[in-house]
């Protein structure tokens, strides 16, 4: 089966590209480089050091005897995003290529643009891209399960059944994001349920919850296939940064109460659901949600874990939350799909956190201290003119 993978420098998408072409599919690479411009702009960068795309694309082929092949360009850039498609002939699209840091968005009204003009335009040229070359191609959208917010209600996977006035419909489930980028994600949502009812293509979204860890099987075979890894206060996610605080012997940022509860997946669980998904694609004209997570923690429960796990003394500093979100809140969330396509979830407990403190402490040097405290405040509006 061949499979393009959108966003294949990032994050997810490198170590989801390598898995697969271990599988056996043949991959596709496509970037723009834009994170990387990022990391640029805010003077931050990974932990890890990561070698280019196409010297890992070389060091693979070079291990594994499978080659993958590179589009470079960027999603917003509609004729090449359908003659890529064209090309290279898929019967998968992964999309993780969007701009995916909530601090980013909010950071003023020319980052909450562009985040949402990446994000809802690139992905858009991605619809239009398979519904003009071939729309049986399975479009895997990377979503979030931040796109839910934290209602009062238990939290379906992507749809409600809903009763009003004596008449029922299925709804897609009710969205209260917390960002401009979470923000970005729903109206992708509502696009794509939007592309399968009139193109009838066939689409799985992927709400995915705060994934952590930075080694996957494959990665872990030659430093040069090393995937990035954040820690700071932009682009760093929750656990994966107060691994690293608590290598550097920072105090670990909870903001607010900690009472604020999220969904969470280890990384090798985020290559294992891309491929079920692949798997087991979504008929022609279905709009198939997935709540890609494995366990809930609050942020105070994460901060817990990480303590007691590291081996030396820990602090835990409570700041003032930067962002407006609900400090206690009840969440109950259904995250069955995946597993009964057949995920054997990696759980916090049984795993990882060990090998991620070596992977730290090897690389500590990298760490620009003064990128781990939050300046990004969501009361604050910002204009470009001031
Ligand atoms: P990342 O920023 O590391 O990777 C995204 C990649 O997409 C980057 O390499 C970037 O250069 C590329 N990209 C962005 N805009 C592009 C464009 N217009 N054209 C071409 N390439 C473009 O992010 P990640 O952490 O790997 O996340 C991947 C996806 O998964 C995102 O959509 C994100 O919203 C989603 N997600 C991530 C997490 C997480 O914890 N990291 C959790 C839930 C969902
Ligand atoms: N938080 C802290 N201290 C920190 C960092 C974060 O208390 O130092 C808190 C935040 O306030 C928030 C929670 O931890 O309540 C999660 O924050 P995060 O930065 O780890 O995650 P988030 O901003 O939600 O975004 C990340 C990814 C995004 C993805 C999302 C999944 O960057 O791409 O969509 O996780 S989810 O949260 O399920 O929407």
């Amino acid at each position: 089966m061949r499979v393009l993978v959108l966003g294949a420098d990032g994050y997810l998408g490198w170590p989801t590209a390598l898995h697969l072409s271990d599988q056996g599919y043949t991959v596709g690479l496509l970037d723009n480089f834009a994170r990387r411009g990022y990391d640029e702009e805010l003077g931050s960068g990974s932990l890890v050091p990561i070698e280019e795309l196409k010297v890992r694309r070389d060091v693979w082929q070079e291990l594994s005897g499978q080659a993958m092949e590179l589009y470079t360009g960027d999603l917003l850039d509609a004729d090449f995003v359908t003659e890529t498609v064209r090309h290279f002939a898929p019967d998968a699209i992964v999309h993780f290529a969007e701009q995916r840091s909530a601090p980013y968005s909010m950071i003023d009204l020319a980052h909450a643009s562009y985040t949402q003009h990446n994000n809802v335009i690139g992905n858009l040229n991605v619809m239009f891209a398979i519904a003009s070359v071939n729309p049986d191609i399975h479009l895997v959208k990377l979503g979030t399960m931040g796109e839910y917010g934290t209602p009062n209600i238990d939290i379906e996977e992507g749809w409600l059944e809903v009763e009003h006035n004596g008449r029922r419909d299925r709804m897609l489930f009710p969205k209260k994001p917390g960002s401009f980028y979470h923000l970005s994600k729903v109206h992708d949502s509502h696009n794509i349920e939007f592309g399968c009812r009139i193109w009838g293509l066939r689409a799985t979204d992927l709400n995915q919850g705060v994934v952590y860890g930075q080694q996957t099987p494959q990665t872990e075979r030659d430093p040069r296939l090393a995937t990035r890894f954040d820690y700071d206060a932009v682009f760093g996610t929750v656990l994966n940064r107060f691994v690293i605080q608590a290598v550097l012997g920072e105090p670990l940022t909870v903001y607010g109460t900690g009472g604020q509860t999220r969904g969470l997946l280890d990384i090798r669980d985020t290559v294992a659901c891309i491929q079920l998904a692949i798997d087991h694609p979504a008929e022609r004209g279905e709009f198939r949600v997935f709540n890609q997570m494995t366990e809930s923690y609050s942020v105070s429960q994460i901060a817990d874990i990480v303590s007691r796990t590291y081996p030396g003394e820990v602090r835990v500093e409570h700041l003032d939350n930067p962002r407006v979100e609900a400090p206690e809140h009840y969440y109950n969330v259904k995250h069955t799909g995946l597993v009964e396509l057949g995920l054997q979830p990696h759980l916090l407990s049984d795993t990882l956190i060990e090998s991620m403190f070596g992977i730290v402490e090897q690389h500590q040097d990298r760490v620009q201290r003064n990128r781990l405290l939050p300046s990004v405040k969501w009361r604050e509006t910002r204009n470009s003119v001031g």
